[in-house]
């Protein structure tokens, strides 16, 4: 896929999921510097500068795909290469090694998520999160037997994305509108969400809707627990930046509505680190307080 052709699909939610994002993002990345003729460095960083504004672009929430890109980005810059094969081989290992980055840390994450859920359990997720998915289908897998309760997540229902996947994995799935969360709280044991972006302070941006879920896990003494690898971390909220929430077309919420009328329709909301039993992560169960020292122990890079 070109670049502009995955920054659409992003865009479209054809994509979707921070990680599926991320990953595509940085395959259309390397392949388009791998692909493009260029006969000078500058030339070379501007290609690498336009292609990433545009895969950015894509999705305003989404530091996972941006943190990918840039770790490409600061490879290319603090290399020298001599002629054409020789950058590509760089763009190569960089792509291999930040996928594998990816890869492991979700492996590790998913593993940790899987231990968590015991026979007998119901467990409720909104959304979809390939990272919740993954822990819930590993759970499966190790033959527990254990219920799921998900949220159809309007407008766009992802909601149908994690019932395909998990009623094919042979997991015990039902549907509820998003307004019933509160009403099922009572019948179950633990909230898993996944998560676009995590800030300095530990809050979650995830999913619209999430801060209502978390909100009555609360008030119900659920465990609220959000699947998140670290690679989701925004680096610029430490210097005082706000994440910023994506708006979305209101065509997805009505398409002809009355004249008149006004309609919002975030992507994302935040869910304050307070309401956050703990973040299920490539380190282990780690509370949202301890995030930036995690950041610094994994990724330095990314700070
Ligand atoms: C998806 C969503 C997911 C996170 C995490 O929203 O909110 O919970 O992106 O996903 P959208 P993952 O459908 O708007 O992209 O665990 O796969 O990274």
């Amino acid at each position: 896929m070109t670049i502009q052709e995955t920054a659409e699909k992003i865009k479209a939610l054809e994509i979707q999921g921070a990680t599926n994002i991320a990953v595509e993002a940085v395959k259309a990345l390397g392949k388009e510097l791998r692909g493009k003729e260029w006969s000078t460095s500058g030339q070379v960083y501007n290609i690498l500068k336009t292609s990433m504004e545009l895969l950015i672009g894509s999705r305003a929430t989404e530091p996972m795909m941006r943190n990918g890109l840039k770790y490409i980005d600061s490879r290319i810059h603090e290399a020298t290469w001599s002629n054409e094969m020789g950058f590509r081989k760089l763009v190569q290992d960089a792509e291999n090694n930040i996928l594998e980055i990816f890869t492991d840390a979700k492996t590790k994450m998913v593993e940790v998520g899987a231990k968590r859920i015991e026979n007998g359990d119901t467990v409720l997720t909104h959304c979809h999160s390939s990272g919740v998915t993954g822990t819930i289908i590993k759970a499966r897998e190790q033959g527990k037997d254990f219920k799921v309760i998900q949220t159809e997540t309007r407008p766009k229902y992802q909601g149908r994305i994690t019932a395909r996947e998990l009623v094919e994995a042979g997991v015990d799935t039902t549907m509820i509108v998003d307004s019933a969360a509160r009403h099922y709280m009572k019948e179950i044991d633990f909230v898993l969400v996944g998560a676009d972006a995590l800030t300095s302070e530990g809050n979650v941006i995830n999913k619209i809707g999430t801060s209502q879920v978390a909100l009555s896990a609360w008030e119900a003494r659920v465990p609220f627990y959000v699947v998140s690898t670290l690679l989701k971390f925004d680096p610029v909220t430490i210097h005082g930046a706000y994440e910023t929430i994506e708006e979305r077309n209101t065509d997805e919420i009505w398409s002809d509505p009355p004249e008149g009328l006004k309609i919002r329709n975030p992507a994302f909301d935040i869910t304050r680190r307070d309401y956050i039993h703990g973040l299920i992560t490539e380190e282990g169960i780690i509370s949202p307080h301890s995030i930036l020292e995690a950041i610094h122990r994994h990724y330095p890079w990314m700070l």
